[in-house]
């Protein structure tokens, strides 16, 4: 249906909604929601979680049964979807995505989301956006584009060494991606992705270093030294026939400070860093290595650290708030206002509506900061941030490495709506 004034309009009415407990990639229990319209639309949608958290994230709710899943059963958030949701949903019209949105808000009535957990309320919010452009007959992407964005094709950003909270090893930093910004198409690019993973597989193995995966699909080397796993992935990139830089292939850093930042220092690899001695030692890394891109590069509490991070490397790189901005709409606004990094980490489960998720993304844009979509380190196949990557126009995604199902979920659903629209790839100019 088109309106004659805004384009794309559709009005829903939700039939029945219900939702059960599933396992995610990490094999802890997640949901899985199913939407009913009475225009008989079937939706549904899949919830990641994250392990290395920001303390500001919307709150996702977990049993703590002690006797089911060491406490981490959602069988509550569940009972909230099946129970007071659907009851507050069923039988009523929405007009916009964002009306429901709204309605899911008011109904929890708490600002973190707390009482009825943002796992359960992303995963009706994710359903609704399906609905909606189901409904509309659009693909998710075009119906999630908003009016004057391009939409695009986004370079990925493959996790190919895994370490930090997301591996057993003792590397301190938690993602080593690998970028192709320089490749012809989104195809090109996981091309270029998959044969440098499986050169550093063979390299690796070579040097008689584990090949055992972490939880995003990358390797889990035994290796301390940040450095080191760099050099290997030069070598994996060149040794694979491809070439640094921003024609070819780039390297992108998720320290996730948070997570080695004790008392006031930053422990790297039996090293004690102040602050000051760690923004110097990741300059030295941008001048050595082809980085372009840097997210958490401090924890999100060291705010001081991140005024001087940013006026230090953000004319170097790419400076990524995630721990330190969480998807809200808010807090990105004020880092914006008082210029700590210059990019945000896109992660809808973070702020718990797709509504709030897109005008996080619309601040960024209107602020010329870079947004890159993500997955969450516990996923499931649903591939719905493909579908919010491209329709956003931002450029860029990370869903790990070229390997394992619920990561390749989403890289090959963008080589789908590649194979079927014309549009461009690359990042947002
Ligand atoms: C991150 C994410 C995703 P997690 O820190 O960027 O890679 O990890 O989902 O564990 O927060
Ligand atoms: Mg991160």
């Amino acid at each position: 249906m088109r309106s004659r004034f805004e384009g794309w309009c559709a009005v829903i009415e939700v039939k029945t909604l219900s939702a059960y407990e599933i396992l995610d990639s990490r094999g802890q229990p997640t949901i899985s929601v199913v939407l009913e319209l009475t225009n008989g639309v079937v939706a549904r949608s899949g919830v990641p979680s994250g392990a290395s958290t920001g303390s500001q994230e919307a709150v996702e709710l977990r049993d703590g049964d002690l006797m089911r899943y060491a406490g981490r059963g959602v069988l509550r958030a569940v009972e909230h979807i099946n129970g007071e949701v659907a009851g507050h949903l069923c039988g009523r019209d929405f007009a916009s995505l964002a009306d429901l949105d709204e309605a899911l808000l008011k109904l929890d009535g708490t600002a973190n989301k707390e009482r009825i957990g943002a796992n359960a309320i992303i995963g009706v919010s994710m359903a609704a956006a399906r609905a909606f452009a189901e409904t509309e007959g659009r693909s998710l992407w075009r119906s999630l584009t908003p009016g004057g964005v391009e939409p695009r094709l986004p370079v990925p950003h493959f996790n190919i060494v895994n370490g930090g909270a997301h591996a057993p090893n003792s590397l301190d930093f938690q993602e080593f991606m690998i970028a192709p910004l320089g490749a012809r198409n989104f195809a090109e690019a996981v091309r270029a992705g998959a044969e440098i993973y499986r050169v550093l597989r063979g390299e690796l193995q070579s040097r008689s270093l584990g090949v055992g995966l972490g939880d995003e699909g990358g390797f889990a080397p035994e290796i301390g030294s940040p450095e080191a796993v760099l050099e290997l992935l030069v070598d994996a990139i060149e040794s694979a026939g491809y070439e640094t830089g921003f024609d070819g292939v780039m390297i992108a850093l998720d320290p996730a400070a948070n997570g080695f930042y004790r008392d006031g220092m930053y422990h790297v690899d039996g090293e004690k860093l102040s602050s000051d001695q760690m923004v110097e030692r990741y300059f030295e890394m941008i001048e050595r290595f082809p980085i372009w891109s840097l997210e958490d590069g401090l924890a999100e509490n060291d705010r001081d650290g991140w005024l001087h991070l940013t006026d230090r490397l953000s004319e170097y790189v790419q400076l990524v708030g995630d721990d330190l901005l969480v998807t809200n709409p808010t807090i990105i606004a004020e880092a914006i206002e008082r210029k700590m990094g210059n990019a945000a980490l896109i992660k809808p489960n973070q702020i718990g509506t797709v509504t709030e998720t897109l005008e996080a993304m619309r601040i960024c844009r209107d602020a010329g900061w870079s947004q890159m979509v993500s997955h969450r380190s516990g996923e499931t196949i649903d591939s719905f941030i493909a579908d919010l990557a491209v329709g956003a126009g931002c450029g860029q995604i990370k869903s790990g490495a070229p390997a394992r199902g619920e990561r390749v979920a989403k890289y090959n659903r963008l080589i789908e709506i590649e194979a079927t629209n014309a549009l461009p790839y690359g990042r947002a100019k």
